[in-house]
């Protein structure tokens, strides 16, 4: 049985090589992404058995996808049709931020519904791992998580949950009202500081990431992460704040670093090691990850991290 179930949608990814922007370029490079399935991907490279559910179009990208996790010892059930593959179109300028534009109504990741879930495997899973991003798919991608935290939860199942907030997907009111239901059946969360703001409703900018952190602990959280990127994560367990060590990285691409991060946090969490552990070999995880282009095709493995120094990460 699968130790780590995750939810979510994969999509066929099309971006520009670094520095051209796809408009002008004749080819693309493809690839294929997904927060919850970069995350599946990153625990299975560390050693634990993971199962991603999700809904695929039976099309050649979706078959592609399904290929690829299954290649990665990712367990995916044949979930295909529905409507098509969605897809992503990445451009990024130089070293600036990285443009996303989706073409994802309609598709097949999109009409995930409750009756989708295999609830025996969440039932006999250590943690379910779910994201914000598929509760802004639609009312039935929506009910299907909220239908896996609810199972997770009676089971005794540990809820991890990232709030990925996408705000090209839905209305704020509407994502602070469905993230912060998930929130609160939730053991883990991990969030931005805007992310965290716009759930507990805050805008003064005098409240720091530990303030925001006890925010969200308060809607019932036993662990909060509040993720700050190269700055180094903050996290509140047990009412007590830990303060990831800095770990710099050569930085090539930073999409998917907060998937990186949550798979070498969750890994660490299942391992039993402390709070301050668990931060840390996420900051590992996630400097890995950013050191190759791609959303998880940096994840490292248990031998690269027991075989690389710090220095080779900062090449
Ligand atoms: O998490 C990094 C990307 O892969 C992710 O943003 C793509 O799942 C994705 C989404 O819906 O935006």
């Amino acid at each position: 049985a699968a130790e780590v179930v995750t939810i979510g949608e994969s999509m066929g990814l099309f971006f520009a090589p670094d520095g051209r922007v796809v408009e002008s370029r004749p080819h693309f490079e493809v690839s294929f992404g997904g927060a919850e399935s970069n995350v599946a991907i990153g625990l299975a490279r560390l050693g634990r058995r993971v199962e991603w559910i999700g809904r695929l179009g039976d099309d050649e990208l979706g078959h592609f996808i399904a290929r690829e996790l299954r290649g990665e010892h990712v367990t995916v059930a044949d979930r295909f049709g529905g409507g098509p593959t969605g897809i992503m179109v990445r451009t990024r300028r130089g070293h600036g931020r990285a443009f996303v534009q989706y073409a994802r109504t309609g598709s097949a990741g999109s009409t995930l519904a409750p009756a989708d879930l295999d609830l025996e495997a969440i039932r006999n899973a250590r943690l379910l791992h779910v994201s914000g991003i598929t509760a802004a798919l639609g009312e039935a991608p929506r009910a299907a998580v909220e239908l896996a935290v609810r199972t997770a939860r009676a089971a005794g199942v540990l809820v991890s949950f990232d709030v990925n907030h996408r705000q090209a997907l839905w209305q704020r009111d509407d994502a602070r009202t469905a993230l912060a239901g998930l929130i609160a059946g939730s053991d883990i969360v991990f969030a931005t500081d805007a992310e965290a703001r716009l759930v507990l409703g805050v805008s003064d900018p005098t409240r720091t990431d530990e303030d925001l952190a006890h925010g969200l602990a308060a809607m019932g959280v036993s662990e909060v992460v509040v993720k700050r990127g190269s700055e180094g994560s903050l996290s509140l367990v047990g009412g007590s704040r830990y303060d990831q060590h800095l770990l710099p990285a050569a930085e090539r691409d930073a999409v998917g670093a907060g998937d990186a991060f949550a798979a070498g946090y969750i890994d660490a969490l299942l391992s039993g090691h402390d709070p301050q552990q668990r931060l840390d070999f996420a900051g590992t995880v996630a400097a890995h990850a950013v050191t190759v282009i791609g959303d998880w095709e940096g994840l490292p493995r248990a031998g690269d991290l027991a075989h690389h120094s710090q220095a080779d990460i900062l090449r």
